[in-house]
């Protein structure tokens, strides 16, 4: 076996997708989505990997295979608590992951861990997930453990399609943990956070001007945040910093529920506070499902990325309408000449369209 498919960690691009050297020599007209679905389920992760492959896939023929696996699948999903993992470029959310999972992986026997990596701001071939390769390589060998990015097809919707779809393979392969990193740029953590159960965010220790620049937006989203690089010796300095965190965190009333986000000192490096955030992933996940939030949460979620995907869609299939450019031309200029408001301009224009 290569080291590649030792580590579980598939790389694939709509382009390129990821063809497993099992498979090599079948077409994808051969394609059998039920055996596909079945090794899905049966949880073996050559099979998983090759369902986000085609999940991702932007080819037509892709397309209605993997609308009929995700029928199959869909029932069989939901399993999994979903965490996402963000903070900037460089705060330690792969260092992390390998060291919690580490810790999830000698407490318990049974478990199974998927960790997908979302990346919109980078092309999958180059960039973070070289650098997961080594920095997650103890927990990627071990075979309860799948490592997967994110294709992202250059834009969000497709960031969170393909991810939603991934998020319900894993669990139909029975993952009850799904990971998902992203890096905290964009609005990458937006959507991660309209995914996941649990949102923990990645701080780390700098000057108070840092900390305050964390944006208001994150801190209502993170439902834990941990200061990472709390290692030994630097425990003034992130204990000032835990303080100015926790300060500027009651500033920001949660709408959504009455949960006040931990602040909790941890060193991936290190190895330390691993069961902090064990604890208090433990603690939210309670709070969430003794209020039947945690469903209702999930729920909504689907709500919202059905709203999301009508609005793109239409987007896109309005636009393919022949005269759309040249129209649309016609409007911008008379708002340009001040001859319209942009309003009553797109209002003319969207009535001509659907004309
Ligand atoms: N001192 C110290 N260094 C750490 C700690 N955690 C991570 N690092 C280091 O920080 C650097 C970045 O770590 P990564 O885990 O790649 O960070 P990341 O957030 O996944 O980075 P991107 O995927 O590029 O966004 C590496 O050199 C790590 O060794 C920690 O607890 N203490
Ligand atoms: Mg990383």
């Amino acid at each position: 076996m290569s080291k590649k498919s030792a580590l579980h960690i598939n790389k694939g691009t709509s382009d390129a997708p990821y063809i497993n050297p099992k498979w090599k020599g079948s077409t994808r007209s051969e394609f059998d989505v039920e055996s596909l679905c079945n090794l899905v389920i049966k949880g073996e992760s050559t099979g998983l990997s090759k369902a986000i492959t085609l999940i991702e896939s932007l080819a037509p023929k892709d397309k209605v295979h993997a609308r009929k696996l995700m029928s199959m699948i869909l029932p069989k999903s939901g399993g999994a608590h979903r965490i996402g993992i963000s903070g900037v470029p460089g705060v330690g959310k792969s260092t992390f992951l390998e060291s919690y999972c580490s810790h999830l992986l000698a407490e318990q026997v049974d478990i199974k861990i998927a960790i997908l990596a979302v990346d919109p701001s980078s092309e999958l071939t180059k960039g973070s997930i070289l650098g997961d390769k080594t920095r997650m390589e103890s927990i990627g060998k071990d075979p309860r453990v799948f490592i997967r990015p994110t294709a992202s097809n250059g834009h969000l919707g497709g960031v969170a399609k393909s991810t939603y779809e991934a998020v319900a393979l894993c669990e139909a392969a029975g993952y009850n943990y799904v990971f998902i990193e992203t890096v905290g740029v964009g609005q990458s953590e937006t959507v991660v956070s309209k995914l996941v159960d649990s949102f923990l965010f990645l701080a780390m220790p700098g000057t108070g001007d840092e900390l305050q620049g964390i944006k208001k937006g994150i801190m209502e989203m993170a439902d834990i945040i941990a200061l990472n690089k709390c290692d030994s010796g630097r425990e003034v300095a992130a204990n000032q910093n835990a303080i100015e965190l926790k300060s500027a965190l009651q500033l920001v009333s949660r709408v959504k529920d009455d949960w006040q986000a931990p602040v909790i000192q941890i060193s991936s490096l290190e190895r330390k506070g691993m069961n902090l955030v064990e604890e208090e992933l433990d603690k939210y996940y309670r709070h969430s499902t003794l209020k039947g939030r945690f469903r209702l949460n999930r729920i909504k979620q689907s709500e919202y990325w059905f709203e999301q995907s009508l609005g793109e869609l239409l987007f896109e299939k309005l636009g393919e309408k022949k005269d759309w450019n040249q129209k649309k031309a016609d409007f911008l200029e008379k708002v340009r000449n001040n001859a319209l408001t942009p309003f009553e301009a797109s209002e003319q224009f969207i009535a001509q369209i659907l004309d």
